[in-house]
């Protein structure tokens, strides 16, 4: 609390807090809703300002949630779910979005809305993809227990050592990233597992990653969804998929260099030598590929 009046620096680092910088990028807000009508208002008044578009996507609340976040923010766009899951959640979300950024954001309160600056701040000085970590210096979290915290750990390190990333947090639901990345999310999980899905994709293509300090606070009213056993199982199982995807993908690959290498027919593609006239042939195609 201030207990002296403001000067100019303080109040335009604090309001800067609350308000997207001008000619920021234009920004959507996807927040997967299911009974969060207690939640709402807090997490609707911390939004800063200057946000393109608000999302909320539910389908499954029992309470006055879908209600409240239509009065609360009459510009608010409301998404229908077809699955049950924070995973079919944020992909009827993204599918949604029009902005050039896109933040997930937990309705739960356990999210600080303000820190959504922070995170396009992140975007915007280069990164593809603004990744939210509580365990960087200035993040944390009074929510997380110690098994949680377990799981997180070995999980993030188990993920670092498959995908060659340096993150310092997997399951953490507040991330946000250019609309450029969709494709290569391409999020076809329906579960708590998504995050995970999500990082090891956008670890497995390069993207630029830039983990934002992130502080988590408990769910403000409400249970949670989330089972540490059932979803971790999940996790463990989204990231054995990807590994395999992953295998397939080099196994084919590399049948198919086999293949242009032992016929050596004269391909379609546009190579160095086709620019220079000269004829491609599939042993040269395969040399440059391999190389
Ligand atoms: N639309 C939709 N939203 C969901 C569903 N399940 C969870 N959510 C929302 O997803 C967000 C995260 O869910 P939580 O239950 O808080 O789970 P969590 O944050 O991963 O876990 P905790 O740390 O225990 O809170 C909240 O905003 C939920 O309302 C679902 O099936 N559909
Ligand atoms: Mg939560």
């Amino acid at each position: 609390m201030l207990t002296t009046t403001p000067d100019k620096q303080t109040i335009e680092e604090l309001t800067s807090r609350t308000r997207l910088p001008v000619g920021a990028p234009t920004v959507s807000v996807v927040v997967p809703t299911l009974n969060e009508e207690r939640n709402l208002p807090i997490v609707f008044g911390l939004l800063p300002d200057g946000l393109h578009e608000v999302i909320v996507v539910d389908g499954r609340s029992t309470d006055d949630t879908v209600e409240t976040a239509r009065r609360l923010r009459p510009d608010v766009k409301v998404v229908l779910e077809t699955r049950k899951g924070k995973g079919a959640a944020l992909q009827a979300g993204f599918a949604a979005a029009s902005g050039e950024i896109i933040v997930m954001l937990d309705a739960d309160g356990s999210a600080d809305p303000c820190e959504i600056v922070d995170y396009v701040k992140a975007l915007t000085d280069g990164a593809d993809f603004a990744k939210g970590s509580r365990f960087l210096p200035g993040g944390g979290s009074s929510d997380i227990t110690a098994l949680r915290r377990a799981g997180n750990a070995v999980l993030c390190w188990v993920t670092n050592r498959m995908w060659g990333s340096s993150y310092t947090d997997l399951c953490y639901g507040y991330n946000a990233f250019w609309s450029h990345c969709l494709p290569v999310m391409d999020v076809d999980c329906d579960g708590f597992e998504v995050e995970t899905l999500i990082n090891v994709r956008i670890a497995e293509a390069g993207l630029d990653v830039a983990e934002v300090p992130s502080f988590e606070f408990d769910r403000i009213h409400g249970e949670s969804n989330l089972n540490a056993f059932r979803d971790g199982l999940r996790i463990l199982r989204t990231m054995a998929q990807e590994r395999a995807a992953r295998r397939r993908a080099r196994r084919s690959e590399g049948q198919a260099l086999a293949a242009a290498r032992r016929h050596g027919t004269v391909v379609a593609l546009q190579t160095d030598a086709e620019l220079a006239d000269e004829p491609a042939t599939a042993p040269a195609l395969a040399d440059r590929l391999a190389a």
